[in-house]
């Protein structure tokens, strides 16, 4: 493979080129103030002046891509890195199958490309304003350094699609950009554009389980948009891909780091009954119940994120070339999708039953089981760290009909089982499902900055790993004095 290195010798560093590229060097360049801007006022609240133990792309080789080093954040060197492109590459489904890749974007999709392409755009700012205040409360240096990882990184990703939208949207493209920096998370005027993406991320807890369940969102959004048949969104979401990694390395190791130190202090106060809240909150750690709570929002919320089961946004961005399927050059058939079907959860005379559609409308639920797959093997990890402690407890993903606001079973009301219930009873048993208000309180009270080197909060566990391989006690994060 042709390995790229990252050109640092411009304001903004990058490996397409730029400096020849006039036209797109000056949209960036006039569009950075109002970047930074955003990241001063929206970004991690009160450390922008702190020096963090950073990674900062240098290469687009995946074997040595990152330098670690401290940096503040405002002059984290955001910028424009593209995987290298793929001799000869050809799109790889939909109704140019086989054709050569697209370097321009085709006049006919350039609408239904731009939408994609602001949507992604989208999520990536939102998170980071949903973030903002996390800073206060870090369990750790080290968990305070890798939100700042997770949230310089989704800034990256922002540039990434800054840059698709300035070099091949023209003025559209620049006004997008400019759109991207206004709208904000959880507005009641401009708000963000994704559900998931307005909701609060009131504690750690929350982080741990967001980047677990919405990053891995967009981890799937990304691999289908990496089969792109236009060749620069494939290549920047290549990359993208290569930082997510981490993001969702941090949900599942929070969530696990948690468990594990919630089952070590019920087995140290001899506590065998997992339902015995209160005793369990007592040690001040989260008990079981409540963290399948936490799982189920942030599962049912992300479900949402990938639209209706039957689509036809999704059957006309596939047709097209745009977004493919999860590992599309992987799946043996015709990649048309012009006779095959593809079973459907939907809901007929008051039942959930799997019912064939063509295949074709039904790429978003293909993606979306795809997703629960992957949840799934994570939560199997998740279950081992309990068992491995002697606690009698498995984590359960909800089933897909429960608790949501897109799609088929928006209107209804199920049980994380799948039993639908009429709006009384889910009034009534809600509160057993999902996290209550109390419950948010009682995390909350959790809450307690720990700034020590090498020192952790009470409810949760030490990595076993350091970033870098750095000792337990690295000062991840100075604080400015
Ligand atoms: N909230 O045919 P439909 C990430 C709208 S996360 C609000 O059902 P479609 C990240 C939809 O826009 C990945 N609105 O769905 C993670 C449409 O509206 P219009 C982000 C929603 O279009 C953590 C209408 O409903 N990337 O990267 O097939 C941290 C009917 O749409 C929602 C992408 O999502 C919703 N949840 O699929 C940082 C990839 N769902 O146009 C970053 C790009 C649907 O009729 N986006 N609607 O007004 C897409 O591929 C698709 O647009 C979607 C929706 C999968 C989002």
């Amino acid at each position: 493979m042709n390995v790229i290195n990252v050109d640092y010798s411009t304001k903004i560093p990058n490996n397409v080129g730029l400096t020849e590229d006039r036209t797109v060097l000056r949209a960036l360049e006039s569009w950075h103030p109002g970047y930074i801007d955003w990241w001063k006022t929206m970004g991690p609240e009160g450390f922008q002046e702190a020096l963090v133990y950073l990674r900062t792309a240098v290469s687009v080789d995946p074997k040595g891509w990152a330098k670690f080093d401290y940096v503040r954040m405002p002059e984290y060197r955001w910028g424009i890195l593209l995987a290298p492109a793929e001799d000869g590459r050809k799109i790889p489904f939909g109704r140019h199958y086989g054709e050569p890749v697209w370097q321009e974007v085709p006049g006919e999709y350039r609408a239904m490309l731009r939408r994609l392409v602001v949507i992604q755009g989208d999520t990536e700012p939102a998170s980071v304003e949903q973030q903002r205040h996390l800073g206060k409360t870090a369990p750790s240096l080290y968990d305070l350094r890798n939100v700042f990882q997770v949230n310089v990184e989704e800034g990256r990703h922002l540039w990434a699609m800054v840059y698709i939208l300035q070099k091949y949207f023209g003025r559209d493209g620049r006004e997008e950009a400019g759109e991207l920096l206004q709208r904000r998370s959880g507005s009641a005027d401009k708000p963000r554009m994704l559900g998931a993406f307005n909701e609060a991320t009131p504690d750690w807890l929350s982080f741990f389980m967001f980047t677990f369940f919405t990053d891995r969102d967009g981890k799937m959004q990304l691999e289908s948009l990496a089969q792109s048949g236009f060749d620069p969104l494939s290549r920047t979401c290549r990359f993208m891909l290569t930082e997510e990694a981490h993001h969702m390395f941090v949900g599942e190791t929070g969530v696990g780091r948690i468990l594990q130190r919630t089952c070590e202090a019920m087995k140290q106060a001899g506590i065998e009954d997992v339902h015995a809240i209160d005793k369990v909150r007592a040690l001040g750690v989260i008990d079981l119940p409540t963290m399948q709570k936490k799982l189920n929002l942030h599962y049912s919320l992300s479900l949402d994120l990938f639209g209706s089961e039957v689509s036809t946004n999704a059957a006309n961005s596939y047709n097209a070339g745009l977004k493919g399927r999860f590992q599309e050059t992987k799946i043996e058939d015709d990649h048309r999708l012009e006779s095959s079907t593809y079973p459907v959860l939907k809901l007929v005379d008051g039942e959930i039953k799997r019912v064939d559609e063509p295949a074709l409308t039904a790429i978003n639920m293909r993606l979306r089981d795809d997703y629960t797959a992957d949840c799934q093997r994570g939560l199997d990890r998740w279950s081992k760290i309990i068992e491995r402690t002697g606690v009698d407890f498995k984590l359960k993903l909800p089933h897909v009909a429960f608790n949501r606001e897109i799609g088929e079973f928006r209107d209804i009301n199920a049980s994380p089982d799948g039993q639908l219930l009429d709006d009384a009873s889910w009034q009534r048993e809600k509160g057993k499902w999902l996290p209550s208000a109390a419950d948010g309180d009682f995390i909350a009270s959790l809450m307690k900055p720990v700034r020590d080197r090498g020192q952790f909060a009470g409810w949760i566990a030490p990595p076993r790993v350091g970033i870098d391989n750095k000792p337990g006690d690295f000062e991840y994060v100075k604080l400015a004095a």
